[in-house]
């Protein structure tokens, strides 16, 4: 690999490690220091040494966690960064994991973007496409990088329409100034892009999940710190060991009292080490596993029918269009409820009905004597069965034999997996993403729920039919919306659009992306594909805090602050504290926050009136509801730089009732699939129900593995988050450079050993990386590192060998989901 010249800093950073020890490092590149931040020092549990400043804030790590931290500052320079401390039992939940010890570095890490930087070879007469990612940056001012990004933005927008512009974003940051939840959902973005009506293309990663469980199902889950409560606890398609430290600290408290831990997993991951059993279980086949689990539970006498009859949705009864019989379908007229915030009408009440065993005629739900589980039914001339009875008819295929076939695994463990499930709970599923990357996974989390539906392994400590997000702090989202989001579109589509110049029937000629908050061009899958996408537009602007694979396809690239830099807050984290960042330092070098650059643009654009409060202001509009500040969590009590527990979590609000779903029962079948981004597709109808479908590159029978019989899989690696961290010289020095895992078998037959370089490949493209064999991974299965940026791999990028093919009704990136062949590589070290 040839040295990498960092655009900005001078240092090579092969240099750059080799001259570091970490500590003198960050002296190294730190150049002159800021300024001592104007904010108040953290008296309570300081360090007593002189000329030092504690500061209490959080990690913006991007992995969910958002710990709390307290932050040392010297002579205006960030040293050091602990765990914050939490009150009283609380303080069992803090820890950091490796690279929240790092986030001191990361403010003066090499590839850390210090000025507005332009393509000079761009210009809007020639915007140059081509050329994009050639590296020939020249430094511009902030004067000159706003004019141009907002003439470009208010140029497009005049000749070819407000959806030409895409704000393209995925998910470095939620917080409620600078951040980009949902595509939007943030003062600097929200008002924006509602006020302007320009386009919102959204990140792909992890909607199998976030669709089916928190939209489709409507399950909040369990808190993390319930685990501790399981007797069963199944890390499947995860390593909370590495990537959910904040999960692994309950499992190992479960595990002390004598639960037992389940790995089902094709590597054997630190979780798998950890493991009473290890289910080395083949990728993207999980689906098959969970129905033959159904099916044993079943047929074994293992269901718990009073639990599905009184909490389930399986004795509700559906007509043949797979929609609800209700009350109104026995005549009684609808009723009015409570007014719906997101609508402002009333919300309908018409009451679900099932079969009652004591008059064998239609019931409201609530007031049947002995509902039917299985049964079809004729009432007036209306065919009606119970959900439980669809459900069973579709699934029954799939026996304990052809899921042992499907998975590649003994019939044994199939059914011990689901004897264990049924009889030795609560049983904690800790889904991650394992079962959430391959294209049809979004099925996964309604079989999860089944399984949970019909063994009362759900609503009570302990159990979790999967992984879910805990009770954030609610705020006011009004204040990022000046109007209605135009087009919300997954960002994977954007290769399409360009092609086609359509969406969803209509005309869409998307001219400008603005990147912000994400990595795309690392992080997406089809990386190859989205490229040559970004090459095709006229104008793309990215605002990152690093010199990203994204923000090398730019051609203005705007610096934006790390976390220690600004004041903001997001309702969410990995304790009751919700998150609150502190500003601890000015922003180093030339950086400005997300809200300060569009309120830049936007003067410029004549619409400063959007951003008409500080950030102070916005801030307080944003936390200080009545009821916030009734619960002790409003601004001035973040601002005290005190930890704040979030008023909203309580012992009740830990485990998931399911009394917020649309039925008021845990749901395993959804009434009205709608898709996430609906262009007329055709909806089938195994999209209601727990279903299983084999990915669509990487199965075993597909005729591709004759060319590529590697099936393609990945993790979320140690020392990165994502792709941040990249080049974090401490963590480098732990990990220096990206590693293919490969089975020592598979190895064996390609003339591969430990440490030589190869080349892995497939239609889509190729990376060059050091191999890593080991009996840790399936054979035929290999492991691609994830985080990396095309400077650190030989040649080519791990991320070329996804594509962007999705499920239509999730759209969801398939990270894990391709073939590939693996060869040594002959030409040289890197
Ligand atoms: N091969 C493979 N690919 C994967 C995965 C995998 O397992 N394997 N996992 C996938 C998953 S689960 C996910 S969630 C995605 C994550 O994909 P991304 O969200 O793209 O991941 P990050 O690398 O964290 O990129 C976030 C970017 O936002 C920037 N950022 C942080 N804070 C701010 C801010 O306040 N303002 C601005 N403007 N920028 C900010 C960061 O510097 C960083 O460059 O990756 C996916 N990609
Ligand atoms: N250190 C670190 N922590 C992180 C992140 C990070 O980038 N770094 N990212 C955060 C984010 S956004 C996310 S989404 C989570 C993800 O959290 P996890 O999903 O726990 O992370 P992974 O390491 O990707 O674990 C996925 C596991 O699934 C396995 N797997 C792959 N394919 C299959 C399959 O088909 N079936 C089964 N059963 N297993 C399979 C992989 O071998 C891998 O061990 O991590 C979060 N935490
Ligand atoms: S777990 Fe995530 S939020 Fe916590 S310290 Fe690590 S990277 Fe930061
Ligand atoms: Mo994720």
């Amino acid at each position: 690999m040839s040295e990498t010249k960092s655009p900005h800093g001078g240092l090579t950073r092969r240099s750059f490690l080799k001259t570091t020890g970490a500590v003198a490092g960050v002296a190294a590149v730190a150049g002159t220091g800021a300024a001592l931040a104007p904010a108040q020092a953290h008296a309570e549990g300081a360090a007593a040494v002189d000329g030092e400043q504690v500061f209490r804030t959080s990690c913006r790590g991007n992995c969910g966690s958002r710990c709390p931290q307290e932050v040392v500052v010297r002579e205006g320079k960030v040293v050091r960064t602990t765990a914050a401390q939490l009150p009283g039992d609380d303080n069992v939940r803090r820890r950091l994991c490796v690279k929240g010890y790092t986030q001191p570095q990361r403010l003066y890490e090499p590839d850390r973007l210090k000025y507005p930087l332009k393509r000079a070879s761009w210009s809007p007469e020639n915007p140059n496409g081509e050329a994009r990612g050639n590296g020939d940056w020249e430094r511009i001012s902030w004067d000159e990088a706003i004019d141009i990004v907002s003439t470009q933005i208010g140029t497009i927008m005049e000749q070819h329409g407000p959806s030409s512009v895409a704000l393209w974003t995925s998910y470095g940051s939620n917080n409620v100034l600078n951040g980009t939840s949902a595509g939007f959902m943030s003062v600097a973005y929200g008002r924006f892009i509602t006020s302007t009506g320009i386009t919102v293309l959204g990140a792909s990663a992890d909607y199998a999940q976030l669709k089916t469980q928190m939209s489709d199902l409507a399950v909040t889950g369990n808190d993390c710190a319930d685990i501790a409560n399981a007797k069963t606890i199944m890390a499947w398609g995860g390593n909370p060991a590495e990537a959910y430290i904040h999960d692994w600290q309950f499992v190992c408290q479960a595990r002390e009292k004598g639960a037992k831990l389940i790995t089902i997993d094709p590597q054997f991951t630190a979780s798998a080490m950890h493991s009473d059993v290890y289910v080395p279980i083949r990728p993207g086949t999980d689906g098959a596993l969970m129905l033959g689990m159904a099916n044993y539970i079943v047929e074994n006498g293992l269901v718990d029918e009073d639990f599905m009859k009184q909490k389930t949705v399986s004795p509700l009864l559906i007509k043949e269009d797979g929609t609800y019989f209700r009350l109104s379908d026995l005549g009684v007229e609808p009723t009015e409820g409570p007014i719906n915030p997101y609508t402002g009408q009333p919300s309908v009440i018409d009451p679900n009905v099932v079969w009652d065993a004591a008059t064998d005629g239609p019931v409201a739900a609530a007031k049947a004597a002995d509902p039917v589980l299985l049964g079809s039914f004729e009432h007036e001339g209306v065919a009606v069965q119970t959900v439980y009875q669809k459900t069973l008819d579709s699934i029954k295929e799939y026996t304990v034999e052809k899921a042992a076939e499907i998975c590649d695994l003994p019939v044994e463990t199939v059914e011990m997996l689901a004897k264990t499930y049924a009889t030795e709970g609560p049983v904690a599923v800790l889904t991650y993403q394992g079962i959430g990357h391959h294209v049809n996974s979004h099925h996964n989390y309604k079989n999860l729920s089944l399984i949970g539906a019909l063994t009362g392994n759900a609503g009570k400590p302990g159990a979790m039919l999967f992984r879910a997000y805990g009770t954030s702090m609610p705020t006011n989202s009004a204040e990022y919306m000046l109007g209605k989001v135009a087009l919300n579109i997954c960002g994977m589509y954007l290769p399409q659009i360009l092609e086609t110049k359509q969406w969803a029937g209509k005309d869409l000629d998307i001219r400008m992306l603005f990147c912000t908050n994400g990595n795309m061009l690392s992080c997406e899958s089809g990386r190859a594909q989205l490229v040559e996408a970004v090459k095709k537009v006229d104008f793309v602007v990215c605002a990152d805090v690093n010199l990203t694979d994204t923000a090398r396809y730019a051609d203005v690239l705007l610096p934006v602050t790390h976390a220690y830099e600004t004041e903001d807050f997001d309702g969410g984290g990995s304790t009751p504290f919700p998150t609150y960042y502190h500003k601890v330092i000015d922003p180093l070098y030339e950086c400005k926050t997300d809200l300060e650059i569009m309120r830049l643009i936007a003067d410029k654009l004549g619409m400063s009136q959007i951003y008409a409060k500080s950030d102070e202001e916005f801030l307080r509009a944003i936390i200080d509801t009545p009821a916030n500040i009734a619960g002790g969590c409003g601004y001035d009590d973040f601002h005290k730089d005190k930890p704040v527990k979030n008023y909203a979590f309580t012992e009740k609000s830990m485990v998931d009732t399911f009394a917020s779903t649309p039925t008021q029962r845990l749901q395993y079948y959804i009434e009205k699939p709608m898709p996430r981004n609906n262009f007329g597709q055709e909806i089938a109808d195994y999209e209601r129900l727990p279903h299983y479908e084999h990915a669509n590159e990487a199965y075993w029978e597909n005729p591709l593995r004759e060319k590529y019989p590697l099936m393609g899989c990945s993790e979320h690696p140690k020392y990165h988050v994502h792709s941040q961290c990249a080049h974090t010289p401490w963590l480098r020095e732990l990990e220096p450079e990206p590693l293919l895992k490969v089975n020592a078998s598979d190895a064996a037959a390609r003339g591969i050993e430990q440490g030589d370089y190869v080349r892995v490949y497939n239609d889509h493209g190729f990376a060059v990386l050091k191999a890593r064999v080991t009996e840790g991974i399936k054979p035929g299965v290999v492991s691609i590192p994830h985080g990396w940026q095309a400077d650190q791999f030989v040649e080519g990028h791990t991320q070329d060998l996804t594509n962007i093919f999705m499920n239509d009704f999730v759209s969801n990136s398939a990270f894990y989901d391709f073939l590939c062949e693996v060869e040594k590589y002959e030409g040289g070290e890197r």
